[in-house]
């Protein structure tokens, strides 16, 4: 028996809160919806049961239109800020009004792969959720049809302070209609975490989206911050190629042809975003219509969905070996060096397990299996030397963030 797998597996069941997992104790004390489906696959390799127990839970939180919001507010806890008051959505079970990158159906696939005999069964209601849930992505979030996907905030991005939204969130006002009472800082220290003035945009932009009472196409009028993302839109192709292989596997035909055209759609619009110069893939900012330059890992992370020509699989991974050079713990959320570098807060530096799980997916499918393995075995090293942080200084290797993280522990359990 591997001990830190059965410290993982306690994790998983100590942040239990009934068929669903919250991220960490206090801090993070609801259903988050990327978490869940990482938390989903790791589940998928002892306990199926649970596993679709997790996604069953996250569906419930869907709204109407087909969003699943980033947060589902199940029960209420004073420990996070902003709560369901806050975010006025009205939703019949409290919810946040953004959303999250979609790992949902990439989840979907390997739990119903893991499943065996009368999958289907369980697997179809996901299955359904999952494609209402893309095609709101394809019309909300694309109405120009260009093949990438918008976000509204840079909480649906999950690198909520990254440097990728600097140029962005800097034309976004500070001033709020809600008070902002920051609870974060009270778990954790407050030189890990994004600072007031980041919370003051993150609320302003909150308000704004109230204000249009949650509308999607008033929303699209109005976002003062529309990013269309590499990173979501490399996920949201990862997901679609499997819930078209579901789709096809459950002789759904129809949705597979409406699937595949969402998929060539990306696919195209990702291959054009590629900046050889840059030796990675930027995202567009749509208000400004400019390239976002700054250095973050959601450059690389098309590795994910794209079969590449191997001479920009070749550029991305020699780009990735540079950012790496000399760090205790890859993959650098942030270049390290550049003026945005901070190698302990949050989205601007640290390493993920989470983003390192996708990259190493990447690296094999593009033909770097010996680059994935190294990731791999970093990250393992990372976790065993640190315990089940929330993420890790990549310079000094130390463990930071929420202690007893879920999403470390399924990837931990994913990666061995
Ligand atoms: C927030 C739960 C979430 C993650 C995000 C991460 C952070 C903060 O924590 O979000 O208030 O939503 O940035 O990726 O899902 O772990």
């Amino acid at each position: 028996m591997n001990l830190h797998i059965d410290h993982a597996k306690r994790i998983l069941v100590a942040n239990d809160r009934g068929g669903y997992t919250v991220p960490t104790d206090r801090l993070y004390p609801f259903q988050w919806n990327w978490d869940s489906a990482f938390v989903a696959m790791g589940f998928a390799l002892y306990d199926i049961d649970r596993a679709y127990r997790e996604l069953e839970r996250l569906t419930e939180g869907q709204w109407a239109d087909g969003m699943i919001p980033h947060i589902v507010f199940h029960q209420p806890s004073d420990t996070y800020f902003p709560g369901p008051d806050v975010w006025r959505t009205k939703h019949t079970i409290p919810t946040s009004g953004i959303t999250q990158p979609p790992v949902f159906a990439i989840a979907l696939r390997k739990v119903h792969e893991r499943a065996g005999k009368h999958a289907e069964a369980r697997t179809l209601p996901l299955y359904e959720a999952a494609l209402k849930w893309h095609r709101w992505w394809y019309s909300a979030r694309d109405p120009e049809r260009t093949g990438l996907v918008a976000l509204h905030h840079p909480w649906e991005s999950g690198s909520d302070n990254s440097p990728a939204w600097d140029v962005a969130l800097a034309r976004v006002p500070t001033t709020t209609v809600t008070p902002v009472m920051r609870k974060d800082t009270g778990h954790v220290n407050a030189d890990m975490r994004p600072r007031d003035e980041d919370y003051k945009r993150f609320i302003h932009l909150l308000d704004t989206y109230a204000a249009c009472g949650w509308n999607p196409a008033k929303q699209w009028e109005e976002a003062p911050f529309k990013i269309a993302e590499i990173q979501t839109t490399a996920i949201l192709l990862k997901a679609g190629e499997d819930l078209e292989h579901l789709a096809r596997l459950f002789g759904r035909t129809e949705d597979a042809t409406e699937i595949a055209d969402f998929n060539d759609r990306s696919r195209r619009a990702m291959l054009a975003q590629w900046r050889p110069a840059l030796r990675r893939f930027v995202s567009r900012d749509l208000i400004s219509g400019e390239d976002v330059q700054a250095a973050t890992q959601a450059g690389f992370i098309p590795l994910l969905s794209l079969d590449l020509d191997k001479d920009i699989a070749d550029a991305l991974v020699t780009e990735m070996k540079t950012w790496s050079k000399g760090l205790k713990v890859a993959f650098p959320t942030t270049k390290p060096g550049v003026g945005s570098w901070e190698p302990k807060r949050y989205w601007r530096g640290p390493a993920w397990a989470i983003i390192n799980w996708l990259l190493i997916d990447g690296l094999q499918r593009n033909g770097h299996p010996d680059a994935g393995e190294e990731l791999r075995m970093s990250t393992i090293a990372a976790i065993e030397t640190e315990g089940f942080a929330e993420y890790f200084d990549p310079v000094t290797g130390e463990g930071c963030g929420g202690l007893g993280f879920s999403w470390t522990a399924a990837a931990y359990i994913w990666l061995m």
